[in-house]
C-alpha cells in the first residue's frame, strides 16, 4: 500500500454535492489534501470552470500529483474515486473478500465483502436516480408556467410520483431499514467500521432526509445511522475543512434545503 509521501491530492468540491463524500473519506483515511471550491449557479448547476478539470464538469473530481507523473491523474465519479483512494491508501478498511483457504473460489466471498460491493454500486445506480426523479417532479410542480398549464403540469408530476417515485423510494428505504438491522451490518453498513459502502450511501440518505422521505419516525435505524455518521469526528472535521475552504458555514446535505 502506498504511503502518501510526495502524493498531492486535490478535491474539486462543489457546494451541496457528492464532493462531501470524498472529503469525509479523506478525513477517515487521515490523508493530506487540498480543496478547490466551486459554487453552483442560480440554476443549481456547476460553474463552467469545473469543465476545465474534467469534460463533464461534475463534482466530485479529484486530481492526484505523484512523482513520475507528467500530468496530474484526474479521477471522476465518486464510486471510482472512493475505490481508488481505498486501494492505494486504505486497503485494510476494505472488508476481507475471501475466508482463509477459499481465495478465488466462486461464491466463497464473505457476506461483508458482498454487501460492500453491492452498496458501492447501489447508492448511485438504484437509490439516487429515484431521488433525482422526485426532485424533477417537484420542480415541474413549481415551474413558472402559464396558469392554465399549471394543473396539467401538476397532474403529470403527481402521476409519475404516485405510479413510480413514491412506491419505489418507499420500497428501497424499507429494504435499507431492514438491511441495517441484521448482519453483516453493524454500527455501519458492512460491520463495525466505516467502509466505502458508508461513504457512498451517506450522501444519498442525507438527500432522503432532506426530501422528507426518511424521518426518525418512518425509518428509525436509517435515521440513527445517518446521525451517528454525522457525529463522527472525521465527518465534523470534513465539514470544518470545507467551511474553511469555502468561507461558508458547513451545513450537512440533510439540512441544506436543497
Ligand atoms: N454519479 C456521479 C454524479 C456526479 C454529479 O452529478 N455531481 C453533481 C453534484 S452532486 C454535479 O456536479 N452537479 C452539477 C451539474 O451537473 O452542473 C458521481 O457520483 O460522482
Amino acid at each position: 500500500m502506498a504511503d502518501q509521501q510526495d502524493v498531492k491530492i486535490t478535491v474539486h468540491w462543489l457546494n451541496n454535492s457528492r464532493g462531501q463524500r470524498i472529503i469525509w473519506l479523506l478525513e477517515e483515511l487521515k490523508l493530506n489534501y487540498e480543496i478547490k471550491t466551486y459554487k453552483r449557479d442560480q440554476n443549481f448547476r456547476a460553474p463552467p470552470e469545473l469543465k476545465k478539470v474534467h469534460p463533464l464538469g461534475k463534482s466530485p473530481v479529484v486530481s492526484i500529483e505523484a512523482p513520475g507523473l507528467g500530468q496530474p491523474l484526474v479521477l471522476a465519479e465518486s464510486g471510482a474515486i472512493v475505490e481508488y483512494l481505498y486501494e492505494h491508501f486504505g486497503r485494510e478498511h476494505i472488508p476481507q473478500r475471501y475466508p482463509e483457504s477459499k481465495e478465488g473460489n466462486v461464491g466463497a466471498e464473505t457476506e461483508a465483502w458482498i454487501q460492500y460491493r453491492y452498496f458501492m454500486h447501489y447508492a448511485e445506480s438504484s437509490l439516487m436516480p429515484n431521488l433525482l426523479v422526485s426532485l424533477i417532479t417537484g420542480s415541474i410542480r413549481t415551474a413558472p408556467v402559464p396558469f392554465f398549464i399549471k394543473p396539467i403540469a401538476k397532474r403529470i408530476a403527481d402521476t409519475v410520483d404516485e405510479k413510480y417515485t413514491n412506491p419505489e423510494i418507499e420500497m428501497q428505504l424499507k429494504y435499507l431499514e431492514e438491511t441495517l438491522g441484521k448482519p453483516p451490518a453493524g454500527e455501519f453498513l458492512c460491520g463495525a467500521t466505516v467502509t466505502g459502502a458508508d461513504v457512498m450511501m451517506i450522501f444519498v440518505l442525507e438527500g432522503a432526509i432532506q426530501g422528507k422521505r426518511l424521518t426518525e419516525k418512518t425509518h428509525p435505524r436509517l435515521y440513527k445511522y445517518v446521525r451517528h455518521i454525522q457525529g463522527l469526528e472525521s465527518y465534523k472535521k470534513a465539514g470544518a475543512r470545507v467551511a474553511e475552504a469555502s468561507g461558508d458555514e458547513f451545513v450537512p446535505f440533510s439540512e441544506s434545503g436543497r
